[in-house]
């Protein structure tokens, strides 16, 4: 296949974490520790506030984050709402890998961590716990658009008060799934976020679900998603982009149908939200689709091609 191995993540900060894939990848690596590898730079980013240590905390003030993991051979594990663990995307891989079960949450999840390893962490950091203070101040739940975009401006009017913009109108990061094809040509994918922010104690989105934040079926093609994670679960996201490519479509054409049965669900919903997706398929090529402008991926297939690419977008 040309151009693999490859790997390709969400958003601008997907860069740094597919550097530190590609060193796993180049080297001839597996997938799958490549993608482990890469997205745990976000989870450990103190500036990245939407994913892993110093992720925006829920309305109660705790921070609860939600990974999912996939192999070659259609292995997966994943955690949800796990709370006082940095990296969540590898404690996925330990459910993945030492228990018969794919998914673990909440205090049972803190609990396997903490029983196969991990520190107990204070993940809330001063600047995190202060913007959770000044949401309370109106406790307004609105989603803004590209959140995750720190050079995008919203058009759509979501300035009233916003709650994720960091003084000097800094846009935060979010959720980053990244999805990889090794030397060999393996897909795997990983998905982790501290999703969305101030959001109700235990709520999960789409993130931790197979299928619905990320999919690999290493016949086809992977794929993983971003945005309002409500509404990626409605329509098993991840899980219909694959199958599309499965049927012929190229991986933007499928991510841009996945995208028109969000819109085609909810019309007027769809235009207030941002949902993002990602494919990459046997053949090395990758594509994106979202709703709204701003959207961008981050596609690595040597040491010096490590470029973000603008999504396609529907409205
Ligand atoms: C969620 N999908 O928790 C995540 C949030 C996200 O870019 O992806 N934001 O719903």
């Amino acid at each position: 296949v040309k151009g693999k191995p490859i790997v390709v993540s969400t958003w601008d900060f997907g860069r740094a974490a597919n550097a530190a894939a590609w060193e796993i990848l180049k080297k001839g690596g597996r997938a799958l520790d490549a993608v482990e590898a890469g997205v745990r730079v976000p989870e450990a980013d103190p500036n990245n506030h939407t994913v892993g240590y110093s992720g925006y905390p829920d309305r109660d003030g705790r921070v609860t984050l939600d990974a999912c993991i996939m192999d070659e051979h259609g292995n997966c594990g994943s955690v949800g709402a796990l709370e006082h663990v940095t990296h969540a995307i590898s404690v996925a891989r330990m459910v993945m890998e030492k228990t018969p079960h794919v998914m673990l949450v909440g205090d049972g999840a803190l609990q396997f961590a903490l029983a196969n390893g991990f520190q107990k962490e204070n993940l809330l950091t001063p600047e995190s716990e202060k913007a959770w203070k000044e949401w309370l101040k109106t406790s307004e739940y609105k989603p803004v658009i590209n959140i995750e975009n720190k050079s995008y401006t919203p058009t759509n009017g979501a300035t009233a008060f916003n709650p994720l913009m960091l003084p000097g109108n800094v846009y935060n990061h979010d959720t980053i799934g990244m999805v990889a094809m090794d030397a060999e040509g393996n897909l795997s994918g990983a998905c982790t976020t501290s999703g969305m922010a101030f959001k109700l104690h235990g709520r999960l989105g789409d993130s931790p679900i197979i299928g619905a934040g990320l999919y690999v079926d290493n016949e086809v093609g992977a794929a993983t998603s971003t945005g309002v994670g409500e509404e990626v679960i409605k329509i098993v996201g991840s899980h219909l982009v694959v199958e599309l490519m499965r049927q012929g479509y190229p991986p933007e054409k499928a991510c841009k149908e996945a995208v028109e049965r969000i819109v085609k669900r909810s019309p007027s919903k769809a235009k207030e939200i941002q949902v993002g997706f990602l494919a990459l398929n046997k053949k090395g090529e990758h594509g994106a689709y979202c709703l709204q402008k701003g959207f961008n991926y981050a596609a690595c297939t040597s040491d010096t091609s490590n470029i973000l690419i603008d999504g396609k977008h529907y409205f």
